[in-house]
């Protein structure tokens, strides 16, 4: 089951929120550091035991003060025209926090549009891949079997809203 939700990532009652961190894991601004303030200083001290994470994977850390399971801490492509090879760290991000929550037995897991802030990926060309690498993750295995897009704003729900339907109707 997929869902679009609007709102604040670290509000869901999930088993698994993704953030969208960069390659240090040192924290910073948007969906990242929302997490970090939601979740108290022991994650800081978590990431930096861990010592960063390379674009395109994934790094898992317990939520301390925020009510899930699991942090999984991926860090998406800065966008830098396409040619770099930002589509397929791209989905690589989806497919590897997918595999995990697969591994760990996750139920839930909610993602935020990663790279669509700050690394300024083009918005409609990530919520594509994103789709995409959910939809063909559900089709071959079915667990997770919660996924949710966690949007902070309207336009970002309505571009998955469109592109959910678009895919079922291939
Ligand atoms: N809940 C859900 N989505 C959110 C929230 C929230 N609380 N806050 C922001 N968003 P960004 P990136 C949306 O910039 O582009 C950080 O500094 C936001 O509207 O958080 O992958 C990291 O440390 C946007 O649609 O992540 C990295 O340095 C989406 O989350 C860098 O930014 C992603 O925006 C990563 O940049």
């Amino acid at each position: 089951m997929i869902k679009v939700h609007l709102g604040d990532i670290t509000r869901l009652n999930v088993d698994v929120i993704v953030n969208a961190a960069n390659a240090r894991l040192l924290g910073g601004g948007g969906v990242d550091g929302a997490i970090h303030r939601a979740a108290g200083p022991g994650l800081l001290d978590a990431c930096r035991n861990i010592g960063g994470c390379p674009v395109g994977e994934v790094r898992a850390t317990s939520a301390f003060s925020i009510p899930v399971k699991r942090i999984y801490h991926t860090v998406g492509p800065v966008w830098r025209g396409g040619r770099l090879g930002e589509p397929e760290l791209l989905s690589s991000c989806y497919r590897h926090c997918l595999a995990l929550a697969r591994r760990e037995s996750m139920r839930s897991i909610a993602f935020p549009a990663i790279s669509c802030g700050v690394y300024d990926y083009p918005p409609s060309l990530a919520v594509e891949i994103a789709v995409e690498q959910v939809q063909q993750h559900l089709e071959k295995d079915g667990e997770p079997q919660s996924i949710i897009f966690c949007c902070f704003d309207a336009e970002m729900a309505e571009l998955y809203h469109a592109q959910l339907d678009a895919y079922v109707r291939r």
